[in-house]
């Protein structure tokens, strides 16, 4: 079965997920001789996304590789219209568009991105054909959406009622400041480590609420919103977008890591390069998540509330949020 009508037809509960028709296929098809059975599954993710999490930690338990992984445990919260800043029922811009944005990196460097899609709510899936389908790393709006539907992907209205109401609400005031705080996002980053022992990851998002039409943030930019390198570790980044592209957050952590700092050391190093630009309490969000290889974790913030979630052996860590105030 193809991976968007794995996608269209499974609700994606936990119970979906257990049982799902794509992992038993990539079971049947795993070489299990090579699977380092000591190696532990690890599944990170920004925000508390536990069923997010436990859908590709569950796909890792069988085998799956860490890339399918993260774009199945995403495709949760691009489904669920609860979540307002990721694909279906994440927030408009401020005409009214739901934008979407991904982008996906495997362990041997490989990435695909999808930039300003509209209609299609399963970007990180879009992002990862980009990489596999195509011999670009890039695909933006209109482009995307077609080769989205080429690929077999059902364009639809994102925009739910209930979004819809709070534009609409936005609207009246019409105050041209993109918002990003504590409260109104959760892009979501995953990171995972599969039975092979290797690392890979997806984020998506819908991006700013009420943002300029055609905004772009950090979470389609490999080396901003996302990057991993298998020889070191992964990070993710969520919040305000321009800050983490000035600063190549991502990638900033992951060479940090390389360089001997730790996961931790790492995130708060990224932190703090961009405090340094700003004078006095900043009024935006930026967080960042990562892990080495050895599963060690950094998470750090510029406002606390930061969360995220670590589920390793399948056990759901909701952990608590740093911060430097
Ligand atoms: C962006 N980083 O578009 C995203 C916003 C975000 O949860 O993290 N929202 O700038």
């Amino acid at each position: 079965m193809k991976r968007r009508s794995f996608i269209n037809q499974n609700s994606f509960g936990l119970a979906g997920a257990l049982i799902s028709p794509k992992i038993f296929e990539y079971s049947k098809i795993i070489d299990t001789s090579k699977i380092i059975q000591n190696t532990t599954p690890f599944v990170l993710s920004t925000w508390n996304v536990p069923e997010s999490n436990q859908i590709a930690a569950n796909a890792l338990e069988k085998g799956v590789s860490a890339l399918d992984a993260a774009v199945l445990g995403v495709a949760y919260e691009e489904k669920n219209l609860k979540n307002n800043s990721v694909g279906n029922g994440g927030a408009p811009d401020r005409d009214g568009n739901v934008t979407l944005d991904a982008c996906v990196m495997d362990h041997n460097g490989n990435c695909g991105a999808v930039l300003a899609v509209e209609n299609i709510m399963h970007v990180a899936a879009l992002a990862q054909d980009v990489m596999e389908k195509t011999p670009h790393v890039i695909l933006a709006g209109e482009g995307a959406k077609k080769f989205a539907i080429e690929q077999g992907f059902t364009p639809e209205d994102l925009l739910t009622e209930s979004s819809k109401k709070a534009w609409k609400e936005w609207l009246k005031k019409g105050d041209y400041h993109p918002e990003i705080n504590v409260e109104n996002h959760d892009t979501i980053g995953m990171l995972c480590i599969d039975k092979q022992g290797n690392l890979s990851g997806a984020c998506t998002t819908s991006g700013l609420a009420y943002k300029m039409y055609g905004r772009v943030g950090d979470s389609p930019i490999i080396g901003s919103g996302l990057y991993i390198d298998n020889n070191v570790g992964g990070a993710v980044a969520t919040g305000l977008g321009e800050e983490v592209i000035k600063t190549v957050g991502s990638f900033l952590i992951v060479e940090l890591m390389r360089q001997g700092r730790s996961p931790q050391e790492a995130c708060e190093e990224a932190i703090n390069r961009i405090l340094e630009k700003h004078e006095g309490k900043p009024d935006f969000q930026v967080a960042y998540l990562a892990t080495n290889k050895k599963g060690d974790i950094g998470a750090y913030s510029v406002v606390s509330g930061f969360s995220y979630t670590h589920n390793k052996n399948m056990i759901n860590q909701n952990t608590n949020s740093n911060s430097v105030y």
